[in-house]
């Protein structure tokens, strides 16, 4: 009878232990800061381009003073269906134009001021190459974005509340005009000499204040729900500090978002974030192709090569940035031949140094896992949604990694599951060789992941390899594993 009853209890414990298994867990809580959809949306683009071009592209500078002539305006075979199908074929989602540079000539017959492109040649005045592009983009699937700097050497009001008025009412047209936008790029350079309606003068603004941008951010968040706005701080993307594309090894999303604004003195801690940040405004790399920003023939031999293109990609996109690389369109109205062959060779490049992932056939076993759905299969699937997570007290966890035969390696991806927001802060990777287990060396230290991290190093073959996930701020939620 006893016996029975034991026996009856085993079976109950066991049966519960089960269900305890199979019964399908409640996501890990999330951390925050966190993202908001559109901001996730937007760092899943990861790679996207930026033409400068006006004024400047034809009087060679990099900044007009604002006092050229709309007249010297003219590029002769303009084609903004050539940028887009050459930005495409080099791997970019999107594009965002200097609809207006500091020099302050608008590249759309703006209503406000008729510095614009109505009065140049181009077209006999009938130009409008902000709708040009959009249009371009909507035909061949390119998202669109514009460039509106703030900072206006031409117009005589700059520094007045007039100017404020005329820069809104600027950015309105541009939100309203030429359909969906998906970021807005609020420059940081500002005030300082200029043209000014002919004062040529020094004029200062308080960077802090003057252009009332939350003004302008809810106007975007009201027209443009999906856009992200750029700035030093954000809100949607931060500048990433230097305009040579490197993100830090440590890329923390955050910002301590009342600390930062346009113009910010201390940018060397942009590159990294603010791992105690109240806000999620990750980074973004803006670097050119060329060394200036706009068009100057003397750089035509000073074109960024496929290799060293690639190397900003794994300094940006390799460690939880976007890269956002700039493309001097040419006087004639083209993107530079060489500048599209090594773009497009660049892509090609990082396209086949991530041909097959290493890892889609392998055994991942974790340490720990929550449970269902959660479980380390979904690092393997190839869809960001879905994701392995820790049990809520588990934030160090060991995932050992066994490939059907030995596979020769060189990198490694990651992605934590940033809807729930950005966790970990030190991890290491292992592989299996004569019986124990011997660090990877890698090219950088391996801090925080965030929505990806590449993680290069030496090629090595092996059958079995281990990541350590070292410290967190919470259980682990980690969305794609891949090798190359
Ligand atoms: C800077 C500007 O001053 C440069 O001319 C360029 O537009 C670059 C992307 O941002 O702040």
């Amino acid at each position: 009878m006893k016996k029975i009853h034991l026996s009856t209890l085993a079976i109950v414990v066991l049966l519960l232990q089960s269900a305890a298994l199979f019964a399908t867990k409640r996501p890990p809580k999330p951390i925050y800061p966190i993202p908001e959809p559109r901001q996730v949306a937007w760092q899943q683009m990861e790679t996207y381009a930026f033409i400068h071009f006006g004024t400047n592209t034809f009087t060679n500078r990099e900044w007009g003073y604002g006092d050229a002539a709309p007249q010297v305006f003219n590029p002769t075979r303009l084609d903004c269906e050539q940028w887009v199908k050459t930005l495409l074929a080099a791997g970019m989602k999107g594009v965002i134009l200097t609809a207006k540079h500091h020099d302050g000539f608008c590249l759309w017959p703006s209503r406000y001021t008729d510095y614009t492109i109505a009065r140049s040649p181009y077209k006999q005045g009938k130009g409008d190459i902000v709708g040009e592009l959009a249009e371009a983009c909507k035909k061949y699937g390119l998202k669109f974005g514009v460039y509106l700097s703030p900072w206006d050497r031409h117009q005589a009001s700059y520094g007045t509340t007039e100017y404020v008025e005329y820069y809104h009412h600027q950015l309105e047209e541009l939100m309203t005009q030429y359909g969906p936008v998906f970021e807005v790029w609020f420059d940081g350079a500002n005030g300082g000499d200029g043209w000014y309606g002919g004062a040529k003068e020094t004029r200062k603004i308080d960077r802090r204040t003057y252009y009332d941008l939350p003004r302008a951010w809810s106007l975007i968040d009201r027209l443009q729900p999906q856009a992200i706005c750029f700035s030093d701080g954000g809100p949607g993307c931060r500048w990433v500090g230097n305009e040579r594309g490197q993100a830090g090894t440590t890329n923390w999303s955050f910002l301590r978002s009342k600390e930062v604004y346009p113009g910010y003195p201390h940018a060397e801690e942009l590159t990294e974030g603010h791992a105690d940040g109240d806000k999620w405004i990750a980074a973004e790399c803006d670097v050119s192709i060329r060394p200036g920003w706009f068009y100057h023939k003397e750089e035509d031999a000073k074109v960024k090569t496929p290799d060293e293109l690639a190397e900003i990609y794994y300094a940006s996109v390799g460690r939880n940035a976007t890269m956002l690389l700039n493309f001097p369109v040419d006087k004639t109205g083209r993107i530079h031949p060489t500048d599209s062959a090594n773009a497009v060779a660049f892509h090609h490049l990082i396209l086949s140094q991530q041909a097959v992932n290493l890892f889609k056939d392998a055994i991942v076993l974790p340490s720990c896992t929550r449970g269902r759905p959660f479980l380390s299969k979904y690092m393997l699937d190839d869809d960001y949604e879905s994701y392995w997570a820790t049990p809520d007290k588990k934030s160090k966890a060991t995932l050992t990694i066994s490939l059907p035969f030995p596979k020769k390696i060189s990198q490694i991806h990651l992605q934590e599951y940033i809807p729930l927001g950005q966790r970990v802060c030190r991890f290491a990777i292992d592989r299996w060789e004569q019986g124990q287990w011997i660090p990877v060396e890698t090219d950088e230290p391996l801090t925080t992941i965030g929505y990806k991290r590449i993680v290069r190093f030496q090629p090595f073959t092996a059958k079995r390899l281990r990541i350590r996930f070292l410290e967190s701020r919470g259980p682990l939620c980690i969305s794609e594993l891949k090798a190359y």
